[in-house]
């Protein structure tokens, strides 16, 4: 079966579409921005509450549009959050979908539709420029050659992208098929076993690292950082960190200039705010809590930049931008950058429990703003919306209908989205290593799921209403809550999916 099979496009924006998009938005499809930050916290927006690391443009982007307080990513890391946001498949269903090395090979099904293709066959102009983390090849990709399956394979008609994290090897960028600024005469190899070529690792010469390793980290050293895994090669090609955000942001906007045309689709994966954390000068030293704030401040340039590519296109009022993040904040994720030491009242997860790695709030519960001038009212809304859940709702919006089979766990949930409705999910399957389920104000944690330090290893029942920061653990007061939601839980991870059949 193709992937054309399986999403039918409904007829013209017509009855297909559903009433909730009849009218002006389906004669007139908006161009669609994805803007995924990387390890940005529930508190570390102003919008969100956070004061010592200004963020102008974001919070401009908020006033305009939908502040969501309960909508998440589907799971505490990158890669299968970034895999459920592609597919509207829950990544703990997929072995193999934790957070991949450099030279994993690519673990989305072209065969499958994803938001990139759907959207593509909607008549979009479809772009990825940014962190990738999903993959490339089908193992022992050339880096020499033509590097594919990508996303040029599973929707995108053009993509430039770091292959996996600022902190793994290759240090390159990608535009589409090929390394870009590659010199053949000096070819690029890649190993995570063993170390390559001549040049010095972090682990050999510390003393040549212009940022300290805290943990991991201890491989090649490319612009005097050391890495995770082994490189050598393709000096030429080699990304520099100070400049990724500019280099990134540039080809956003080339993208949207030159497909200012026609609908497009951007998904614009930013590589602020992971680690290494090497805000260009020009951001250095702007917040009040160390380099993980000035890169928050160029994060939030970035989001400006995008903005004002939209405005001198005069595009703003069509286009709906969407900004969220992976997964939860981390201070120290293995480079001694001094983040910890000047963090002072700077709170990264908000009011939530736990961050990047945990089960609990903090790791999945993200800063979510959903912009469209021309249809979106500004407000805020605490529906229970997921990333998961854009493949069925961008299929909605542009007139097509997923078939059955397709993203069995992305819900539509446009009404939301557009701030017209306040009704979110009933339920959402929360994902670190282990699996949580939430529902109405209630937090299920089953026992052997519980993680990080300080996690309790019996289960637990959390009342989010009146206990955001899942302090108290209520499972022994509510045995019924406890085993309706053992049963839907087991239910949805049995049948393989959960978004009802129609
Ligand atoms: C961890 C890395 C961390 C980060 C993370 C993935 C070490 C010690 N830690 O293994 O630095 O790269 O993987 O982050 O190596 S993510 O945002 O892409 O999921
Ligand atoms: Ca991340």
């Amino acid at each position: 079966m193709t992937r054309r099979d399986f999403v039918r496009m409904g007829a013209a924006g017509g009855a297909c579409a559903g009433p909730m998009i009849a009218g002006a938005a389906a004669a007139q499809r908006p161009n669609i921005i994805v803007m995924l930050a990387d390890d940005i916290g529930y508190g570390d927006l102003g919008c969100y509450g956070a004061t010592r690391a200004k963020t102008p443009n974001l919070d401009r982007l908020a006033a305009r549009g939908v502040r969501f307080t309960d909508a998440h990513s589907s799971s505490a890391t990158c890669t299968p959050t970034r895999y459920s946001l592609m597919t509207g498949e829950y990544a703990f269903r997929k072995k193999g979908t934790g957070v991949l090395p450099g030279d994993a090979a690519l673990i989305v099904d072209p065969a499958r539709p994803t938001v990139a293709s759907i959207l593509q066959q909607a008549g979009y102009a479809t772009g990825c420029v940014g962190k990738w983390h999903l993959g490339l090849g089908s193992g022992n990709v050339d880096w020499n050659g033509e590097i594919a399956p990508g996303p040029r394979e599973v929707g995108f008609d053009y993509s430039f992208i770091v292959p996996a994290t600022g902190d793994r090897v290759p240090c390159v960028y990608v535009e589409n098929r090929r390394v870009a600024g590659l010199d053949p005469k000096d070819p690029i190899q890649v190993s995570y076993k063993e170390k390559i070529g001549n040049e010095p690792t972090g682990r050999e010469r510390p003393d040549l690292l212009k940022m300290k390793l805290s943990q991991g980290h201890d491989g090649t050293i490319v612009n005097g950082i050391s890495r995770i895994g082994f490189m050598s090669g393709g000096k030429s090609a080699r990304w520099v960190d100070e400049d990724m955000a500019q280099t990134l942001t540039g080809k956003a906007a080339s993208f949207i200039e030159k497909n200012r045309a026609k609908p497009f689709f951007l998904y614009f994966a930013t590589h602020d705010i992971h680690v290494p954390r090497v805000p260009n000068d020009k951001f250095r030293g702007t917040s009040q809590c160390g380099l993980r704030c000035d890169a928050i401040r160029q994060l939030d340039w970035c989001a400006g930049q995008l903005l004002a590519t939209l405005e001198r296109l005069k595009l703003t009022g069509n286009t709906l931008v969407i900004f969220t993040s992976d997964n939860g904040p981390v201070v120290d994720d293995g480079y001694n950058d001094g983040s910890v030491e000047a963090l002072g009242s700077h709170k990264p997860a908000g009011p939530l429990r736990g961050g990047k790695y945990s089960i609990y709030e903090g790791g999945t519960r993200m800063p979510f703003l959903a912009s469209w001038p021309a249809r979106i009212k500004p407000g805020v809304s605490d529906a229970l919306i997921s990333q998961v859940d854009l493949a069925a709702s961008f299929a909605s919006l542009t007139g097509g209908k997923l078939a059955d089979d397709a993203s069995p766990d992305s819900l539509n949930m446009l009404p939301a989205l557009l701030g017209e409705s306040r009704q979110g999910r009933d339920h959402l399957v929360e994902h670190a290593q282990g699996i949580a389920l939430r529902k109405g104000p209630w937090k299920l944690i089953p026992a052997r799921e519980a993680q990080g330090k300080k996690a309790a290893s019996s289960l637990e029942l959390f009342n989010l209403a009146g206990d955001i920061g899942e302090t108290k653990n209520v499972a022994a007061a509510n045995p019924e809550v406890v085993r309706e939601m053992s049963a839907l839980l087991e239910n949805i991870r049995k049948s393989g999916r959960s978004r009802p059949l129609v």
